[in-house]
């Protein structure tokens, strides 16, 4: 039987939200990071407590526990990502250093001049700059699957952008305009053209159940802090054809099987990715978070999200002058809402909201410069639910829009 998701009753969960600096905020920042819930912080101060040691080094008692622990959580990350084997989970320091791993790893040594990498209007800067970084020290060109006004990906063009493409590289969920794309679908249309996929889940593992197996991708990235577990850990899944054939990113310790004067060899999938003393409480923190929202399940998770953002664009909807972005059905988006109000600049609103109401949003080009560009915006406000926040929240966020408009002489 799974934790029925009461959010009052998850708020007491998180011991930010009983600071007495803190017990009244809205926090509507989740796509940012998400707040911590005790059961995740026990688990981190429990591993520093009894089982701190450095891992796959020592043959002492206190370490051999320390690697069983870390080992363990990747086997935590993989069954819940429905990956085949533990061996396809790559720990990172986040989505951010997945992409980049599979960027300098696999695309810098298999791109040649002429190639095509295509990525799309609606990426995270993460998905875009270590492209074309990664073009522009090979030759290969990038392109870009365009968005649509209704806040979609145009499908339309889909096959021509695929057409001769060695890589396709696309966001799950957008984190600008909440669009939930339907990824199967454009694996499936990659592989018909010969495509590595990468798959940015950073909005959408946190948020609703997925399987790697199933979707069929060659990659997909995430990280632990936008998913109640620590920041500095996160994930790659590598398909593990690919990952065993890959040369590894960063060289150091860990990843060797032995260094000669001449030359070094490399340790199995997926210790070859993991130079380094790797983070050890990030892994326990993850796999804490993952039991945190299993015991919900992550199809209450989801349907949660989806009741505030159907709550937050029907009560927003309705007030005057403001531009909300992204798809208009909530059952296409994930728990998140960006919009312009009136000529207020995001970042007067966002204070305005903190100052006046204590509700902390996001505001600004939220690391999507060129996806802003496309909507002739520079800026917008974002509100982004998670399983803690209510749908008064969301009521008392329409009530702070309309006092903004007076208050800024803008209604
Ligand atoms: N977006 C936001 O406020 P890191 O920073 O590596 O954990 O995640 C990067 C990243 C990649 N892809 C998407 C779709 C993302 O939303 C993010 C992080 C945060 O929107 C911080 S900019």
């Amino acid at each position: 039987m799974s934790r029925r998701l009461e959010p009052e009753v998850v708020r007491a969960d998180f011991p930010i939200f009983s600071d007495p600096r803190w017990r009244d905020l809205i926090y509507l920042d989740n796509a940012a990071t998400t707040q911590k819930p005790r059961q995740v912080l026990e688990a981190i101060t429990e591993y520093y407590s009894r089982l701190n040691a450095n891992v796959h080094r020592g043959v002492y008692e206190l370490s051999v526990e320390a690697t069983e622990v870390y080992e363990r959580s990747r086997r935590r990350v993989a069954e819940f990502i429905g990956a085949r084997s533990w061996r396809e989970v790559v720990f990172t320091r986040g989505t951010t250093e997945s992409i980049n791993l599979v960027a300098y790893a696999w695309a810098l040594r298999n791109l040649r001049k002429g190639d095509k990498v295509v990525v799309t209007e609606m990426e995270h800067h993460s998905n875009v700059v270590p492209w074309q970084l990664v073009c522009s020290l090979t030759g290969a060109t990038l392109s870009y699957l365009p968005v649509t006004d209704d806040g979609y990906l145009d499908l339309s063009s889909l096959d021509a952008h695929l057409k001769g493409a060695r890589v396709f590289a696309f966001t799950y969920a957008s984190n600008v305009l909440g669009t939930i794309n339907p990824v199967r679908e454009l694996v499936k249309a990659a592989r018909e053209h010969g495509a590595v996929t990468v798959v940015d889940a950073a909005q959408y593992v946190p948020h609703a159940p997925v399987n790697v197996s199933d979707i069929g991708c060659d990659f997909l990235a995430f990280s632990g802090h936008k998913m109640c577990g620590p920041m500095g850990i996160g994930v790659l899944y590598g398909r593990r054809e690919l990952l065993e054939e890959m040369e590894p990113f960063q060289g150091g310790g860990e990843m060797i099987r032995e260094v000669r004067f001449d030359g070094s060899s490399w340790n199995e999938v997926p210790w070859k990715f993991e130079a380094g003393t790797p983070n050890v409480e990030g892994a326990v923190g993850i796999a804490a978070a993952i039991d945190y929202l299993s015991q919900f399940g992550m199809d209450q998770v989801r349907s949660h999200d989806l009741r505030l953002t159907e709550k937050a664009l029907e009560v927003l909807a309705e007030v005057p002058k403001i531009r909300i972005v992204g798809p208009e059905s909530a059952r296409d988006r994930c728990g998140l809402v960006s919009f312009t109000l009136a000529d207020i600049h995001p970042h007067d609103l966002a204070e305005f909201l903190d100052r006046r109401f204590r509700i902390a949003v996001r505001a600004g080009h939220h690391c999507a410069m060129p996806l802003h560009t496309r909507l002739g915006l520079t800026a917008t406000t974002r509100a982004s639910f998670y399983l803690y926040n209510s749908e008064q929240e969301v009521e008392v966020l329409a009530r702070a829009l309309r006092e903004a408009l007076s208050y800024f002489r803008a209604a």
